[in-house]
């Protein structure tokens, strides 16, 4: 039977910076090439507070935003091969198409096929599927997850293991994934190396957790707020560290702590100015700095370029690099065989009707991951 246009409930960021409004909207049927999910689960990440703040440079409203979600597949468009009504999905922001340059290139996970379009709000043909009252909304990262139904190009898919409960693994659609992988996949941490981690939100600590199964044998935790430090020591934090405890950079701290440098360092905040730290508490001749956080428009990093003629070497990681359709199953079935946790990270759950209280827990610093049931 060929799908219909369907009501949902959806949380819409009608403009910057005002709460998401809750409504009823219009899911148009998957076309060619596309699959509407029906959401389950979703994770609440720094990067759609970043967005809905108007720092975003492809920020576009009216949208619906969300990128870490978990649901099951509800209908299917022509030509759909790759997953069919009924399987369990992890929506993709970083597709895998397996055909492009970058797919090819066995060097990136930045899959390009559909990303010009995914940056505009829209399906790859340059036309949207929600709408409110003949109102055009915009897709978000090309997932838009806070919205009962989602309709997603099949690229954007990674088919998991449906005994995973989604409401957990829903958190491997962008935090855990990009932390652990930003480790593992980007700085291949190795055993017995030296880590700092800056920020300990969702990606922080799933950074930690990544240090800790690479068997780091330091694996420092920098963050403002201590509260986050039992859960840091907990996941394998040898150290905590409060910059504010200290009257010189963290950088010249971290360096003194661990005679010269740390081996890696990874910013998760998205702060420039914590950035440069990250990169200068690294050792000199091999120490490498991975930023993960996302910084607004107009913000940029700076160094000495002596800290580079020096060996340091300053990278960045997107979804921590992980490939989300051949790669991403694998996560789903490390967590199912018990090699790290997810509920840990989950402080608390909620209804999409409260929504903006899981963007007021995460601006006071009270979650580290609050996760919307449907
Ligand atoms: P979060 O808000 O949950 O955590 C950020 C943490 O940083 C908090 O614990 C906060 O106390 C701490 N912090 C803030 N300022 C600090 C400072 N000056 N020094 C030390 N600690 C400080 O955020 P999150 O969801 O973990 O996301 C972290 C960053 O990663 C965001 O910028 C987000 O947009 C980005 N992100 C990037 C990717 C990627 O693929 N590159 C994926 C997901 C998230
Ligand atoms: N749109 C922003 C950049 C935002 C950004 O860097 N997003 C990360 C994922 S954050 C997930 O929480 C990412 O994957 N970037 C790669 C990409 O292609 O967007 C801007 O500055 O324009
Ligand atoms: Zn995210
Ligand atoms: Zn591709």
């Amino acid at each position: 039977m060929t799908a219909q246009t369907i009501k949902s409930k959806a949380a819409v960021a009608w403009a910057v910076g005002q709460p998401l409004s809750m409504e009823i909207v219009d899911v148009m049927p998957p076309q060619k090439g596309e699959v509407r999910v029906k959401m389950i689960a979703t994770g609440v990440c720094h990067t759609d507070a970043f967005t809905l703040s108007g720092d975003d440079p492809e920020g576009i409203f009216p949208c619906i935003l969300g990128h870490e979600g978990g649901g099951i597949v509800e209908s299917i468009g022509e030509g759909v091969t790759s997953v069919k009504v009924g399987d369990h999905v992890i929506p993709l922001y970083t597709p895998e198409c397996g055909e492009c340059k970058f797919c090819k290139s066995g060097k990136t996970n930045l899959c390009q096929k559909i990303r010009e379009t995914q940056g505009k709000g829209l399906m790859p043909d340059g036309t949207t599927r929600f709408s409110k009252d003949g109102v055009e909304i915009y897709h978000y990262m090309g997932t838009s997850t806070f919205s009962e139904y989602t309709v997603l190009p099949e690229i954007s898919l990674a088919k998991v293991n449906p005994e995973a409960p989604l409401e957990e693994v829903c958190l491997l659609g962008c935090g855990v994934t990009t932390g652990m992988g930003a480790v593992m996949n980007t700085a291949k941490v190795e055993e017995g190396a030296t880590v700092a981690i800056f920020g300990m939100g969702g990606i922080g600590l799933s950074a930690v957790i990544g240090a800790a199964m690479a068997k780091a044998s330091r694996i420092i935790a920098i963050d403002i707020n201590e509260s986050k430090f039992d859960l840091a020591r907990k996941l394998g934090a040898t150290d905590c560290i409060n910059p504010k405890d200290y009257d010189k950079p963290i950088q010249d701290v971290i360096v003194e702590l661990t005679d010269g440098g740390v081996d890696y360092s990874f910013e998760c905040i998205g702060n420039v100015h914590v950035m440069r730290s990250a990169l200068e508490c690294c050792h000199k001749g091999w120490g490498e700095s991975v930023v993960i956080g996302v910084a607004g428009a107009g913000q940029e990093i700076s160094t000495r370029p002596f800290q580079l003629v020096t060996g340091r070497v300053w990278k960045g990681s997107a979804f921590g690099g992980v490939k989300g359709r051949s790669e991403l199953p694998e996560y789903v079935e490390r967590y199912l065989a018990g090699e790290f946790k997810l509920s840990d990270f989950i402080t608390h759950t909620m209804a999409l009707e409260q929504v903006n209280e899981a963007f007021d827990l995460m601006h006071e610093g009270k979650s580290i991951r609050t996760v919307i049931h449907f």
